[in-house]
């Protein structure tokens, strides 16, 4: 097992109100203690506003500016060119956001941050559903995932949220999980260096939205990785492909059985998600091996 190496600043309180192990809490706390105190935190509404909580009560010890679903990445630019004009070039502005506030009613403002590539950190929370709220499906939720609105299953593929950032070419795209946070404090630590619109999505399998026992969601982050549902990987420029862990060890069978979400499938469904997810996997690593 992997030793974690990071070091705790005390930059995210404990007392916070996630969900019992939710690994969302736990990202929050190796980002922002890898970012360190010169950072000023934007978040929208979504599980990570709650957790982070408001002033004086915060989780967090940077300050932090609640924004709307819509505008996460518009309001962080926007304290960036602020924080710039006042001589702060230094100062990290991390964005904080779910999957629905970034996936669709955020994208608008994300698309024209990242045209404009504005110096921003956004970090996307990706639990595939909109949760705090009840756990709506968003057009992260994967095909077949049962939530809220979608009691039997969603009937359309998750959308490809990386492709289409890669189009803009922004310096700077991950993927990171709470199952390798090593791995995630590096990538954190490498876009803090780099100028420009950097994009970090976590996998967050939620405890509530997906049907995962309180102490199993690292356990299925991690399956998420091993099975090549959730690769880890970086895009620089957009072109650049690079591969954190280019080998898949499992079949998505594993991760699949830790989530009710998943428990109405058939044999013929798992096929499905298992060629979907193997076609994504083999153009990503065509892609990571046509990169030089
Ligand atoms: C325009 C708009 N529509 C709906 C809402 C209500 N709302 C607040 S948070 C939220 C869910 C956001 O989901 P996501 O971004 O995935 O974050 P999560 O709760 O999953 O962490 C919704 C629908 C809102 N604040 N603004
Ligand atoms: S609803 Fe899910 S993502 Fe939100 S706090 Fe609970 S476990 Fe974490
Ligand atoms: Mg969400």
């Amino acid at each position: 097992m992997e030793k974690i190496e990071y070091t705790d600043e005390g930059q995210f309180f404990s007392g916070h109100v996630a969900c019992a192990g939710c690994v969302e809490a736990l990202s929050m706390r190796v980002i922002l203690n890898t970012l360190g105190k010169d950072t000023v935190g934007v978040v929208a509404p979504s599980c990570s506003a709650v957790i982070l909580g408001g002033h004086p009560m915060s989780a967090a010890k940077i300050p932090v500016l609640h924004g709307t679903l819509e505008s996460a990445a518009a309001s962080a630019s926007g304290v960036k060119r602020a924080l710039k004009a006042q001589g702060r070039d230094d100062t990290t502005v991390l964005c904080l956001a779910g999957d629905g506030g970034t996936y669709d009613i955020g994208l608008q403002a994300l698309s024209s941050a990242a045209e404009r590539n504005e110096d921003i950190l956004y970090v996307c929370f990706d639990n595939e559903g909109y949760m705090n709220t009840g756990g709506q499906k968003s057009s992260s939720t994967p095909r077949n995932a049962a939530t809220g609105s979608t009691p039997f299953g969603k009937t359309t593929r998750k959308k490809n949220l990386i492709e289409i950032l890669a189009a803009h070419r922004i310096p700077y795209i991950a993927t990171v999980s709470p199952s390798h946070l090593n791995d995630m404090a590096a990538k954190i630590a490498k876009a803090q260096t780099i100028e420009g619109t950097k994009v970090v999505i976590v996998l967050i399998p939620c405890l509530p939205g997906w049907g995962v026992a309180d102490n199993d969601a690292v356990a299925t982050a991690r399956l998420g990785v091993e099975s090549g549902v959730f690769p880890l990987f970086e895009i620089e420029d957009g072109v650049r492909y690079t591969m954190t862990k280019s080998d898949k060890s499992d079949a998505i069978n594993g991760y699949l059985k830790k989530q009710k979400r998943y428990r109405h499938l058939t044999e013929a469904d798992r096929a499905d998600l298992q060629a979907e997810v193997d076609e994504t996997w083999s153009r990503l690593l065509a892609q990571a091996e046509t990169t030089v």
